[in-house]
């Protein structure tokens, strides 16, 4: 187990190599992380996408432009790939099944992939769209799967309105589906407004309100079994 200094250097380096577009030190990194006995988890939010909050402020700062972007977030995906398999497995007591995608005109996948990954590591039946997702696609494989969860990633202002025409025409289809919106220009008033029936900052309370849904679903959907009887 490494010391909180080794930790700490360690996480420095899976930053940096996002920061300096470095596939090698990434990878390097990665490998040290799991060497020295770092939680996967920790090495992917506290190293690897702390990296990609600084390269954002380098974005916005004008310092980096898209080709960096692009390059730095290659970086992050090298490390990523090699932690990926260590993060714990987690059994939360409920698993569903849900739908998640980037919606039209966004090609930001990253903060999706995270959010994807904590719903593989509960042990959720994911059926990953992947980006830039053409609207109608989202309703004709909720219905092809009959997942329990459907979730939108958008990380444009232009982009996230698309998220609005989904949600209104899964809701019109399957009015107990339930919808979950994310991502950097969306927020808990807009999720609301738009009658999503949840909102996450972030990867890790993502799952927890995921697995809140879907237990009043499966309790709403027994008590209508149950009432049939
Ligand atoms: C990397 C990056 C890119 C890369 C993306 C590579 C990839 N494979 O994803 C590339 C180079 C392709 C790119 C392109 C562009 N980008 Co860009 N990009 C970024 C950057 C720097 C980081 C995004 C990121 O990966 N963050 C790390 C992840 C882990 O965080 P996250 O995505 O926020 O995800 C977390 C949460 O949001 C949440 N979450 C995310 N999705 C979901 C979904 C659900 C359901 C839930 C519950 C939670 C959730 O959980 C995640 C994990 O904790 C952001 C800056 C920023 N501040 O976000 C700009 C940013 C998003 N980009 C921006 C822009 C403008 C562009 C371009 C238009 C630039 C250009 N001139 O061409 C193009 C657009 C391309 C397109 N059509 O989509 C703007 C958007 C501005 C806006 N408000 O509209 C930003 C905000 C930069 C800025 N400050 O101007 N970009």
């Amino acid at each position: 187990m490494a010391t909180e200094e080794k930790k700490q250097e360690i996480l420095e380096k899976l930053k940096n190599a996002v920061i300096q577009y470095d596939e090698d030190a990434s990878k390097e990194a990665a490998e040290e992380a799991l060497k020295e006995g770092l939680e996967a988890n920790d090495a992917i939010f506290n190293g690897l996408v702390s990296g990609m909050e600084e390269v954002g402020r380098l974005f916005e700062a004008q310092e980096y432009f898209v080709p960096e972007l692009l390059m730095c977030a290659d970086a992050l995906y090298v490390g990523l790939d090699i932690l990926k398999p260590h993060v714990s497995q987690l059994d939360l007591g409920v698993k569903g099944s849900v739908v998640i995608g980037t919606v039209e005109g966004d090609v930001h996948d990253i903060g999706k992939n995270i959010v994807k990954m904590m719903f593989d590591v509960a042990g959720f039946e994911v059926y990953d769209l992947g980006k830039d997702v053409p609207l109608d696609k989202f309703i004709e494989e909720q219905i092809k799967t009959d997942s329990d969860l459907v979730c939108l990633s958008a990380m444009m202002t232009t982009t996230m309105v698309g998220m609005k025409k989904v949600i209104d025409d899964l809701k019109a289809k399957n009015p107990d589906i339930k919808i979950m919106i994310g991502g950097a220009p969306v927020s808990q008033d807009i999720a609301e407004k738009w009658g999503a029936d949840g909102y996450s900052a972030d990867a890790n309370n993502a799952l927890k309100d995921a697995i809140n849904m879907i237990s009043s679903l499966k309790k709403m959907k027994d008590e209508a079994e149950q009432n049939k009887a």
